[in-house]
């Protein structure tokens, strides 16, 4: 399924999208605004819930060709046949994800600030989230927030896609955008928006027409 369109990257917030319909509905409207990823993150779920919510959203997914994330489980992503695996610092390593996962998944890792940028040896990794950004209320457990001089700072970053996450919405994305990140991943500009499709048809386009 590689290449990947960072540009737009979803995650989905059950509580935001209200439950698992409304996550379904969500994605179906985000996917024909032109989302190029979708994560499925619930850190409050169990188990049996991750994979009922990843097998009706892999379908929706594959009709677009957009791959489908999951946050921190590979054992659900390999349940479901997710195209890949998301895990921050404290996870299982990327390395480890790799392996599991096999050659062609998709392996992202977050980091939070420049040190971790440069303590990366992993090769294993096809992208890096970079945040927050801005304050989130979407992640009570976030790392401070970088803010933009910083993050432009972080540019080029480390030879693979690097995508903003962390208090994004339209108000502020073109300025994320001009520090050069391949890629915007967001919660609530889409989750929360009144119109999903809309946002994230808005959101594409700050990339411009050739990105
Ligand atoms: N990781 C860093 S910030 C964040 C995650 C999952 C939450 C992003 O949510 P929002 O609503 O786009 O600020």
């Amino acid at each position: 399924m590689k290449p990947v369109d960072y540009r737009v990257y979803l995650v989905l917030d059950p509580d935001l999208c209200g439950g698992l319909a409304g996550m379904l509905s969500v994605t179906q409207a985000a996917l024909a605004g032109g989302v190029g990823v979708v994560q499925l993150r619930a850190p409050q779920w169990k188990k049996r819930q991750w994979v009922e919510a990843g097998l009706a959203l892999l379908p929706l997914c594959r009709a677009a060709n957009v791959p489908l994330i999951i946050n921190d489980h590979v054992d659900v992503a390999l349940a479901v046949g997710a195209d890949g695996v998301h895990v921050g610092q404290q996870d299982l390593p990327p390395a480890w994800v790799r392996q599991l996962m096999g050659p062609d998944a998709i392996v992202g890792l977050s980091v939070s600030n420049a040190s971790e940028l440069a303590a990366l040896e992993d090769t294993a990794i096809d992208y890096l989230g970079v945040g927050p950004v801005f304050a989130t209320t979407s992640k009570p457990d976030a790392a401070p927030a970088l803010g933009l001089p910083a993050l432009a700072q972080l540019m080029p970053g480390s030879g693979v896609p690097l995508v903003a996450i962390g208090g994004i919405g339209l108000d502020n994305a073109a300025d994320v955008v001009a520090c050069g990140v391949d890629g915007l991943a967001v919660i609530s500009a889409i989750c929360a928006a009144a119109h999903p499709e809309d946002a994230t048809r808005k959101l594409v386009s700050l990339f411009g027409v050739n990105a």
